[in-house]
This record gives C-alpha cells, sequence and structure tokens, in this order.
C-alpha cells in the first residue's frame, strides 16, 4: 500500500517515517522545498531523538521519499497546522488546501484521514469538500479522523505504543482507517465517529490546561497568603484521590495553549472552565512579568544600584529546546521591554545561540545575578545552590520542598 502523508512536521514526518519502517511506501509532501531536500537527504528538519537514524534507514531502502507535490496513493494523510486566528477563531485553511491538493488524485477504495487538531465537524466539512469536487466518490472512499497524542521528545515511543482513537464519518471508514495504524501501533485503537473523536483531542489538552490552571490560581492564592505552594501541593497530593499538576510561568507549546480555543470559538456560552482556564494560565505570566518588575524596582530602592537579573530559562517546558509559543520567552521580552534591556542575563542552556537575545552561561548568570528568575525548570538549574542573598524568584519550582 502506499500513503501520502501532507505535512512533514513535527507529527507528519515521524509519523511518515514510522509507517514506512512498517512496510507501507511513504511519500512525504511539503510546501517548503527546503524540508524536502533534508527530508530526501536523511537529515531531520525537525529535533526529536533517535529520529534521524530511522529516517535515513527509510530514505535508503526508498520505502520513503518526499515531494513538493502529492503522488497517487491508497491512503491520504492531513497533518498540517490548524492556528487560531484573530479572536482565537480556529484556522482550518491549512487542512483544507491539503485537502483540495489530493483531490484530483483520490480514487474509488481510497482512504482520506485528518490528524491535524481540528474543530468539531471539521472531518464532515472536508467530506463535503471532496464530494462536492468528486461527487462520483461519495460512498467510495473512506473517510476518518485520526489524532495524535504524541509528547515531542518521546515520539518514537508514543507513536507505535499509544493507544489512539479512531472516528470514520461511518463505520466502514472507521474500520478502514483502523486497518491501517494497526500496521504500526501496538496499542489499542479505539473506535468511534469523527465528531467524537475531534472533540476527545480537544478534551485531552483542555482538560490539561484546566489541571494546570488550578495549580497557577493556587500559586497565586498562595503568594498572597505566605505558603509555599509546592509544599502545598505536595503534601495535597498524599490525599489517594487528589492528583493536583505544578503551576509554572503560564502555559505554552502549540496544543495545549491553543486547542481549547476550538472548543471556546464554537461553544461560547456552555465552555466557562475551559475558558476561565486559558485566561488564568495567560495570567500567570502577566503576573510572573509583573513580579520580576517590582523586585527590580525593590532592590534599585534598597541599594541604590540597578540588579543584576538572571532570567533562567526559555524553552516552553523542562529540558528541551522549543522556545515557540514559550511563555517564559515572553516574560523575558516584557522585562527587557521595561528595562531598556539593561542587566538581564539571558540564560537557555539548551540552546547555543539565539537570534534576538544573547544567551549566557547558567552558572556564570546564577553567579553574576542579584535577582535569579526561574522561569522553565530544566535539570541543570535544580544543581544551582539555593543563595540566600539573592533575591530568588522561583516560578517552577526548582527549590521546592
Ligand atoms: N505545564 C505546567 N504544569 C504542569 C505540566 C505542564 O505548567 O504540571 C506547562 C508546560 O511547562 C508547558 C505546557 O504546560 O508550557 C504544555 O506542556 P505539556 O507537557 O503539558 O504538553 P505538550 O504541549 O508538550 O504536549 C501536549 C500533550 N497532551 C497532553 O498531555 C494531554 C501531548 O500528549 C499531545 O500530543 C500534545 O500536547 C499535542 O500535540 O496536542
Amino acid at each position: 500500500m502506499k500513503a501520502c502523508f501532507m505535512g512533514l512536521g513535527y507529527i507528519g514526518l515521524p509519523t511518515a517515517i514510522i509507517a514506512a519502517k512498517h512496510g507501507v511506501e511513504v511519500v512525504g509532501v511539503d510546501i517548503n522545498p527546503k524540508v524536502v531536500e533534508m527530508t530526501n537527504s536523511g537529515h531531520l528538519h525537525i529535533i526529536e531523538p533517535g529520529l534521524e537514524e530511522m529516517l535515513q534507514e527509510v530514505v535508503k531502502s526508498g520505502a520513503l521519499h518526499a515531494s513538493t507535490t502529492p503522488e497517487v496513493s491508497d491512503a491520504y494523510f492531513m497533518v498540517v497546522p490548524t492556528p487560531f486566528k484573530g479572536e482565537h477563531k480556529p484556522d482550518i485553511s491549512y487542512v483544507e488546501s491539503a485537502t483540495r491538493a489530493v483531490l484530483s488524485l483520490l480514487k474509488e477504495g481510497d482512504l482520506y484521514v485528518i490528524e491535524s487538531t481540528s474543530p468539531i465537524g471539521t472531518t464532515e466539512k472536508m467530506a463535503e469538500i471532496i464530494y462536492a469536487e468528486r461527487p462520483e466518490l461519495e460512498g467510495k472512499i473512506y473517510i476518518a479522523y485520526c489524532p495524535e497524542r504524541v509528547l515531542p521528545g518521546n515520539v518514537i515511543y508514543e507513536l507505535v505504543n499509544n493507544d489512539r482513537v479512531i472516528g470514520g464519518i461511518n463505520a466502514e471508514s472507521t474500520e478502514k482507517a483502523v486497518e491501517f495504524y494497526v500496521q504500526f501501533v501496538q496499542g489499542t485503537l479505539h473506535r468511534t465517529n469523527c465528531r467524537t473523536a475531534e472533540m476527545c483531542k480537544l478534551t485531552e489538552n483542555s482538560s490539561r490546561d484546566v489541571q494546570i490552571a488550578f495549580a497557577n490560581e493556587l500559586s497565586l492564592i498562595c503568594d498572597k497568603a505566605g505558603i509555599n505552594v509546592w509544599e502545598l501541593i505536595n503534601l495535597a497530593n498524599k490525599h489517594p484521590r487528589v492528583n493536583i499538576l505544578q503551576p509554572g510561568c503560564g502555559v505554552g507549546g502549540h496544543c495545549i495553549a491553543v486547542d481549547p480555543y476550538f472548543i471556546t470559538a464554537d461553544f461560547p456560552e456552555e465552555s466557562k472552565i475551559i475558558a476561565d482556564a486559558r485566561e488564568i494560565n495567560n495570567y500567570k505570566s502577566q503576573w510572573c512579568a509583573e513580579k520580576v518588575k517590582n523586585a527590580m524596582l525593590e532592590y534599585e530602592l534598597k541599594n541604590h544600584k540597578r540588579p543584576v537579573v538572571a532570567m533562567m530559562g526559555l524553552a516552553f517546558k523542562p529540558n528541551i529546546d522549543d522556545l515557540r509559543e514559550s511563555p517564559a520567552k515572553w516574560i523575558v521580552t516584557m522585562v527587557m521591554q521595561s528595562c531598556n534591556n539593561a542587566d538581564i542575563l539571558v540564560v537557555e542552556p539548551n540552546v547555543e545561540t539565539h537570534n534576538v537575545y544573547k544567551l549566557t552561561d547558567y552558572k556564570e548568570a546564577y553567579d553574576k545575578a542579584d535577582i535569579v528568575v526561574m522561569l522553565t525548570a530544566h535539570d541543570q538549574f535544580k544543581q544551582l545552590p539555593y543563595n540566600e542573598d539573592k533575591v530568588i524568584l522561583d516560578f517552577c519550582g526548582i527549590y521546592k520542598k
């Protein structure tokens, strides 16, 4: 069987590689010629441990090749971004253009699957577009939705081992999609309809966002009440039915901080907790930036000199080098803008150089700083001793009890 993956990003590329490794002939399609060129020469354009070796293997064996145009296949996978536009409305235009790009290639018996995170009804909408252009295919092709669930950094393991939810526009489509995924997924494949599968993806990430918002709300309360939030959560979690997540400097990445809006945009009246969670998690970043600015003013008033400030971490979560949609990066920018870029040392040990920030070694920055701001809980930072002579703003629990 031949499969065509539309989109060679953080999910499309690893999935295409894994499918190729399990005996599927794969063409990976991307509009970016550089991505296509790199893929064909066996080089990963994303960072994912262990994946480059696998890419080289499938390119060498001929199981996978990349192209800027789709090719006639038996199955087509839409794995393109679904960002949001103004007022947090989902933008499914990439899914639509990827779908339109394969329209003329579809033939009887083919499978068409959307993996991109999508608002409820997207799969049915794409089915309508396909049938409007190719009415002879109505009821003769299989259309399904199957969201990805992998955690960047652990993709090879999770792509194979995680359970997946598969929902077709009808039972036959679900079965046909299951037949494809069973080739490389060892986790259980759960069958449902496409609307439930779409909502399931949004629910998973909204659930995490709401739980993080609860932890962030606690951190604001505890700050006012003079309670160590890390100790509090640790103690509360000793209850057998309580499992609170960790507060931080906000929620970043391209999934958890985005997907809940796909629910709130369509169901504004009903999605109260989901909307509040988004507000709380966004507010937490503002609150952190204000805390830093206040600490700097206080230091200056008390010591009659400007402090040296170390901003520790730019990545959106611990132990990765991914800075996209990072609350830590946003806070650093806010603080720098309000302080004329003076005396601020920016630290990100997982990145060599940055085109905007001059990066400082984490130990050097910690030693030089009067104020240390812990933004991302990288393992390296946990090795730094707590120095009582410094003002330490620990937003991510480096020194938690
Ligand atoms: N965070 C906290 N406190 C916590 C946990 C996370 O503040 O206790 C923050 C992180 O620092 C980060 C953000 O939340 O800024 C998101 O990180 P994450 O590790 O929760 O999630 P992602 O965005 O890396 O991946 C998520 C995963 N979804 C769930 O765990 C429900 C992953 O399985 C999905 O595949 C991925 O979104 C996606 O692509 O949708």
